[in-house]
């Protein structure tokens, strides 16, 4: 016997705020949230869907530090952008919040303290490495080391990104601390852990006798990860960003982001509806439903669920409909490598086709394996399903109105035998499409409400009315009503799917109201009805506008490559200090800087090194003009024996940096120093 639910709760996982979303997010999480939040609200159901961005953790600290910006500036740029591209899209949010705002820093701050006070957390002791120069101990992001498996020298303390194997720091050879570059020490650091061993037992019976419809995805990875037998999980973190643990011996430390995370949904609930939000979370008519990426799947089966058990106010996921990864031109989607395509960018390039992705995304969705996006087969489905199906019968169906009955929906005279047996067809499909979206198969759903175009425009080649026009018009009119009938059904099936589309069609129609349960009715438009002027639904995508699509992920790859060819010189032979002692280095002040004359390399400089005047020649021309030089501060080795350039004397050696493109580029003081300043 079906649970009956009230009113449906829809979270989709909340994006970290440090790059913008791109089209692996939309196939593996918004499309289908937004998907299923606008068939239940086109049912009339009581719902809501809750977003928001996932603020704290680690990438973006790094991203921050490596931007030399504070965490709160990347998530405020990334938060914009995903905002917005989540608008430009059509994924209709009720709220779309952030874990930066202070309703989500106290309510997190609420759950963790409620679950410490009734002693639902294990305190442990542990050694972690700490920078003493940074004076902060190292999440695992922030140590490299050499891999112990493959030897790569820059693997991470989490994992090796050049073979892959997940690492603790402490497997590191060599390690060092990415913020000082110093060697680490061990130090002992107390976290909170939240047992989840201890909650095994009801998780299996919840998850794998209780919930055996969840999709095979989804209950196979729950369903291993319970067979491992589930371990405590650390609860906070040694970072300055995030919220902090609320307790007096916690300085400097931060419950962990997937702790504080999924409480975002709750928070941002509690900013949506300050009054009602606990009926929303806590009433057992409500039916939450969790929309996610398959690398989330244990926070939201297991260690989510746990948490909110462990608080015991709370009701528990229904359903955790979540997909599986979308590759891109064979290749991982990957923010770091740019190997993605970007919603914003996507909109620059496609400006009103967002239904276009859509639908690609849908039809194409990884909802049960990973599947590749490629910008051919979404050329190909855009020319061949959306032009040459859906935009074709819609465009005759409306032509032909506009020719034969001025706009106008014409008489409907008897049914003969052949209509019978379509309509009944139409209504099957009717059914199908609210079937598939029940159990959250969308690409199904999506083919389901495609149908009925394919339906229309076999009917119109069917029984040809521009030519019946020639003999019997009242067989043209009852056609023409039919082809309008079907027509009405598109602008209602294909709401959940493809907004955009659909509004236009119910606007050609003039079709002001639309309600779901009319699906499948062959009564929508009146006879006499007066249509709107009406255009093409989609253009055709040329073969040129792809090429440029592929053509700027093939210079993304070679980038890639590029960047990969990069082999850090290996560090020359130790030197002893007293030798290194021996150098004098110096900050000098450009007075004065010209080039010299046939040898376009070579710049010469006039330097005040606090002593007096040096004269320095320099190989960077082909980087820098002469006259942005004057007045600028620049190192220089001071004791370097002179030696004659192009018959200059050249005193000294200006210091400059080779990048792995060749480029120079100077090496200077972060601050105005006075000439002659010792570098040490
Ligand atoms: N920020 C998204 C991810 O893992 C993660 C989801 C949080 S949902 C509470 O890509
Ligand atoms: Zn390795």
């Amino acid at each position: 016997m079906t649970k009956k639910y009230n009113r449906t709760l829809v979270t989709s996982a909340l994006p970290y705020a440090n790059g913008p979303v791109h089209i692996g997010h939309m196939a593996g999480v918004y499309i289908p949230a937004d998907i299923y939040t606008r068939y239940m609200r086109l049912k009339g159901e009581e719902v809501i869907h809750i977003g928001g961005s996932d603020e704290h953790g680690v990438p973006i600290t790094i991203r921050a530090k490596k931007e030399g910006v504070t965490p709160q500036d990347i998530v405020d740029k990334y938060h914009t952008i995903i905002k917005k591209s989540f608008e430009d899209f059509g994924i209709t949010f009720d709220i779309y919040s952030r874990t930066s705002s202070e309703t989500h820093k106290q309510t997190a701050s609420d759950f963790f303290l409620k679950l410490y006070n009734n002693g639902q957390f294990e305190e442990k002791t542990s050694e972690q490495y700490y920078d003493e120069e940074a004076q902060m101990f190292l999440a695992d992001r922030y140590i490299m080391g050499e891999c112990p498996h493959c030897g790569n020298p820059n693997a991470y303390g989490d994992q090796c990104e050049s073979c892959g194997t997940s690492l603790s720091p402490t497997d590191l050879k060599n390690p060092r601390s990415t913020i000082s570059g110093s060697t680490p020490v061990m130090r002992e650091t107390k976290h909170w852990y939240l047992p989840l061993d201890k909650h095994e037992g009801w998780l299996r019976q919840w998850i794998l006798e209780d919930h055996k419809e969840w999709k095979s995805n989804v209950y196979g990875q729950c369903k291993s990860w319970l067979e491992m037998g589930l371990q405590p999980r650390a609860v906070s973190r040694d970072l300055d960003w995030g919220v902090p643990v609320p307790l007096a011996d916690a300085k400097g430390k931060v419950l962990y982001v997937w702790f504080d995370a999924p409480i975002g949904y709750i928070s941002n609930t509690k900013e949506l509806l300050p009054d009602s939000w606990e009926k929303w979370w806590k009433a057992e008519d409500t039916k939450l439903v969790h929309f996610i990426g398959k690398d989330n799947i244990v926070f939201h089966c297991i260690v989510f669920p746990a948490m909110l058990k462990a608080e015991g106010s709370f009701i528990l996921p229904e359903n955790v409909p979540a997909n599986e990864f979308l590759n891109l031109e064979g290749d991982k989607i990957s923010t770091s490598r740019n190997w993605a395509v970007w919603l914003h960018e996507y909109l620059e390039d496609f400006p009103g086709q967002q239904d276009s992705l859509r639908y690609v995304l849908t039809a194409n969705a990884p909802e049960t394996k990973d599947n590749d996006f490629t910008w051919k087969d979404f050329q190909a489905r855009h020319n061949n399903e959306l032009v040459a199906i859906l935009g074709n019968f819609v465009n005759r169906a409306l032509v032909l109105t506009q020719k034969y009955f001025d706009n106008k929906v014409p008489q409907y005279n008897d049914l003969t035998m052949p209509e019978d047996i379509m309509l009944a067809d139409i209504k099957v499909i009717s059914n199908r499409i609210n079937k598939h979206l029940e159990v959250y198969h969308f690409r199904d759903a999506l083919k389901a409400a495609m149908s009925l175009a394919r339906i229309g425009n076999k009917y119109l080649a069917d029984t040809e009315p521009w030519k019946v026009a020639k003999t019997d018009m009242k067989r043209v009119e009852t056609i023409l009503y039919i082809a309008l009938q079907i027509t009405a059904n598109l602008g209602i099936a294909l709401e959940p799917f493809l907004p955009f589309a659909a509004k236009k069609i119910r606007e050609f129609l003039n079709m002001d109201n639309m309600s779901w349960n009319q699906l499948g009715s062959m009564y929508l438009l009146p006879a006499g009805h007066q249509l709107n002027a009406s255009e093409l639904l989609f253009a055709k995508i040329e073969d040129e506008t792809i090429e440029k699509q592929i053509q700027k992920l093939l210079d993304t790859k070679k980038a890639n490559e590029a960047e990969a060819e990069i082999k850090v010189a290996p560090q020359k032979e130790n030197v002893a200090f007293d030798d290194f002692a021996k150098m004098d280095l110096r900050v000098g002040t450009v007075l004065e800087c010209t080039k010299v004359p046939k040898a376009d390399k070579l710049l010469q400089f006039l330097i005040d090194d606090g002593m007096g005047k040096r004269t320095i020649v320099s190989g960077i021309a082909a980087w820098y003009k002469a006259e942005e030089l004057v007045g600028k501060q620049v190192c220089f080795i001071a004791n370097l024996a002179p030696r004659k350039i192009k018959g200059i004397e050249s005193q000294g050696m200006i210091l400059s940096v080779e990048n792995a493109d060749g480029s120079l580029s100077l090496i200077q003081p972060s601050k105005e120093v006075n000439p002659g300043s010792q570098i040490g």
